[in-house]
């Protein structure tokens, strides 16, 4: 039998699959192809590859058998038991060191278990994020591998010279341990919920606030996208509003106004909530488009609850845009904030080692959520590792205090029109909450004890013979009752 050729192996030849493949032969690897219906192998060596150097596989032990060592396969198949039945497939004719990748959208839990499974047999694991859509694969994703640390140098070139590149810097770098690289995918994903919701509550402002028609909003976002917020969420924002239907109409403004979800943003929030961290943008977008879903409640609800009579704007209204514009900029930067800090806190719990300035670059490019604002992250990070939050950081920090007044003058507008802007506030709310030395948990914490003896610690400066340092104190608030602790009494 002749030596292997094939530097990696692909599963799953759906397009995500295929363009992927031609993507890492342009970058001169020989790829073998493999698809549980074998026809697709043919059909796509006979089409979209042909005069390519990809190699098929009409089996799985055809396909290890063509590849060179540490075998490296990709599996880019529907989440769930399908990655399971070909790990379980390829394991009998894989060796010790061989790399099996999930390119897949699959939640990370079932990566931690895959790649402590895999190890355990002495193979390595990698579950990756793959973001950019059909296009990226082809022309360059962004690429968010993580799991077994080990498989990193052997497929470090494939990677990143497949990826997304910005400035000469591949959109990929290695995440970190188990899960991380799935775990990562999932929040770029919420963080997406979450910039697409701001961009869409900015629209509503602009069109019911100011009364703004759709090709004058796509000139502003054209403004915009050449500042701060430059990003292709915006951009392809004012294509759209630029994109009229046949007669003449913008094309948005026939589109039921019911958003669907897949489910990464729920992961996102779930995961924030389970973390305990206030991860509020990324919920309040989910919650948006829950909201959006309920449209003939909605149309029934508009008929009988009346908001404010809306007045016509009398301010300076290049103003008020240009407040917006920094409304927008502030609260994307609360969104990426509470996205890092998530990120930070599951690290901890989980042991990761994540690579947060890598993490800023793989997304700056090649995916949905690029951005010249992700450039300003990752030197956040470079600059300093371990940064507590972004708000930390100078550059964050002078720009949150600069957007502050526009921010404000905004959400009030907003209120006052009765227009909702569930992201901007929330994102405020938590900045005033995070700046705030003192919130009002300490009334929480005496209800809790008034109720339920669940006890108190005393504030720093105000101990005294009863209220001791460091003690869990309960008060017989009403004289009824007694002086038992919740952890010995159960109401
Ligand atoms: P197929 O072409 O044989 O259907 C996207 O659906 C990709 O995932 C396709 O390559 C598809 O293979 C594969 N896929 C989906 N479910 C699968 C399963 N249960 N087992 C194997 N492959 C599956």
């Amino acid at each position: 039998m002749s030596a292997p050729v094939g530097d990696i192996g692909l599963i799953g030849l759906a397009v995500m699959g295929q363009n992927l493949i031609l993507n890492m032969n342009d970058k001169g690897f020989t790829v073998v192809a493999y698809n549980r219906t074998t026809s697709k192998v043919d059909d796509f060596l006979a089409n979209e590859a042909k005069g390519t150097k990809v190699q098929g596989a009409h089996s799985i032990q055809e396909l290890c058998a063509k590849l060179k060592r540490p075998r490296k396969i990709i599996l880019l198949v529907k989440a769930g038991p399908a990655v399971d039945s070909f790990i379980q497939q390829l394991e009998p004719y894989l060796e010790k060191g061989d790399i099996v990748i999930d390119g897949g959208n699959s939640h990370y839990p079932d990566s931690i278990r895959r790649t402590k499974e895999l190890e355990a047999k002495g193979l390595l694991f990698v579950g990756s994020g793959v973001s950019g859509g059909e296009e990226g694969a082809r022309h360059g994703p962004s690429l968010m591998p993580g799991g077994s640390t080990a498989a990193w140098p052997a497929i470090k070139e494939i990677f990143q010279k497949t990826a997304a590149q910005v400035n000469g810097e591949p959109c990929c770098d290695w995440v970190g341990e188990t899960g991380s690289g799935h775990y990562v995918k999932m929040v770029h994903n919420g963080i997406e919920y979450g910039d697409m919701q701001l961009i869409a509550e900015a629209y509503d402002i602009l069109k019911r606030g100011l009364g703004i028609s759709e090709s004058e909003i796509a000139d502003i976002f054209t403004t915009w996208n050449k500042g701060v917020l430059d990003s292709f969420l915006i951009e392809i924002t004012a294509n759209i509003l630029k994109f009229n239907d046949d007669d003449g109409e913008p094309l948005v403004t026939k589109i039921l106004d019911k958003a669907g979800q897949k489910g990464t943003g729920k992961w996102t929030a779930i995961a924030a909530l389970d973390a305990g961290t206030a991860v509020t943008l990324i919920g309040e977008a989910v919650f948006a488009r829950c909201l959006s879903a309920i449209k003939e409640e909605r149309v029934r609800a508009s008929k009988v609850i009346n908001g404010p009579q809306r007045e016509s704007f009398r301010g300076d209204k290049q103003q008020f845009i240009d407040d917006l514009e920094q409304a927008l900029y502030a609260s994307k930067i609360i969104s990426y904030t509470q996205g890092f800090m998530l990120m930070r806190e599951t690290a901890k719990e989980l042991s990761w080692n994540l690579n947060y300035a890598g993490i800023a670059r793989m997304w700056r490019g090649g995916c949905i959520i690029k951005s010249v604002f992700l450039g300003d992250i990752t030197s956040a990070y470079e600059k300093n590792k371990d940064l507590e939050s972004l708000l930390f950081d100078d550059f964050f920090n002078k720009a949150v205090h600069k957007a502050q007044p526009g921010w404000r003058r905004v959400i009030a507008q907003a209120v006052l029109w009765g227009i909702p802007t569930p992201a901007f506030s929330t994102a405020l709310a938590f900045f005033d909450g995070y700046r705030s030395e003192v919130v009002p948990a300490n009334l929480l914490q005496a209800q809790r004890d008034y109720f339920g003896a669940h006890t108190f610690r005393v504030m720093p400066g105000k101990e005294n013979p009863r209220l001791v340092k460091d003690r869990d104190i309960h008060i017989n608030w009403t004289g009824r009752g007694g002086n038992v602790s919740a952890s010995s009494y159960s109401a």
